[in-house]
């Protein structure tokens, strides 16, 4: 059995592989060769990371095993030489039952905590702050509205191992500027696009989502942990779509703060923007033209 689950963390599907990882601090994404979940470090992503553990893995590792052991069976028990006169029985009423209602029963049993956790990630309430996440091709933009309405360009910052080297900095993964947010902050994410479809995916945190021109869409996040916390576009956005990693610092409130009151010198405010604001989408939009 614990052979078994070697195999199947081996495969990076296996609820132990994730729980192996656990136990590593911040940017535990950064580890060579890891595999499953990333460690949690907001309420979501601990409950999707207890869905995943407990819940899903559990349950589709019975099943693999269950239909794997029937297969060995069947294959051993009416094998040619033991069984050389097949049955040609067809039907089992109560076998097809069986076979369709476990499954429904199943799905079920999965559907209750899953929609409750969908609903989670949808519900902003009582955010302390607000921030505004643009897509680009192929950059990040980010708006702080509560703090001086300026706003941050993040672009790749090496794509070479010698860049990288170079500039003391993760290959693919960071950025010349970063995006700073306050830890134990409860932060309403408002998402939408300049150009194309893009994803603003943070594993650490359980946010991913779609940044649609025209659009606004909202998530939240409350990160327990300071530190440096990385993720990708995870929509296939053109040609530089794999160059638009995303590098999260996350600082104590009180750093937070300090680093706001000198960002709101150091960088251009909001309405030097290139993305249009989504406001102005909206009057401009054929929809709206039609009415
Ligand atoms: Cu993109």
């Amino acid at each position: 059995m614990r052979k078994l689950f070697t195999i199947l963390s081996g495969l990076g599907v296996s609820a132990l592989g994730s729980l192996a990882i656990a136990g590593h601090a911040v940017a535990a994404n950064l580890e060579p060769w890891r595999m499953g979940l990333p460690e949690p470090v907001t309420p979501l992503a601990h409950q999707m990371a207890n869905f995943h553990n407990y819940w899903l893995m559990p349950i589709i590792t019975a099943i693999t095993i269950f239909v794997l052991i029937l297969l060995v069976y069947v294959c051993w028990r009416f094998r040619e030489s033991a069984n050389p006169v097949p049955s040609k029985t067809t039907h089992n009423s109560l076998l097809e039952v069986l076979w369709t209602g476990v499954p429904v029963l199943i799905l079920v049993v999965m559907a209750f905590p899953s929609l409750k956790l969908l609903y989670a990630t949808d519900e902003v309430e009582d955010s302390e702050m607000t921030v505004k996440i643009v897509g680009h091709q192929w950059y990040w933009e980010y708006q702080y509205p509560d703090n001086g309405n300026f706003f941050i360009e993040a672009r790749i910052a090496a794509t070479t191992e010698e860049e990288a080297k170079e500039q003391n900095v993760n290959r693919l993964m960071s950025t010349d500027e970063k995006f700073v947010l306050p830890a134990n902050t409860k932060i309403r994410l408002q998402m939408t696009s300049a150009d194309v479809l893009h994803n603003w995916s943070m594993s650490d945190f359980g946010v991913r989502m779609d940044t649609v021109p025209g659009r606004l869409n909202e998530a939240w996040t409350l990160i327990e942990k300071p530190g440096v916390y990385y993720g990708f576009c995870s929509e296939l956005c053109g040609d530089a779509h794999a160059f638009m990693p995303i590098e999260v610092h996350v600082l104590p409130k009180e750093e937070f703060n300090a680093w706001a009151e000198q960002a709101r010198t150091k960088y251009d405010p909001v309405e030097q923007a290139r993305a249009p604001s989504v406001s102005q989408d909206v009057a401009t939009s054929p929809a709206q033209a039609v009415e």
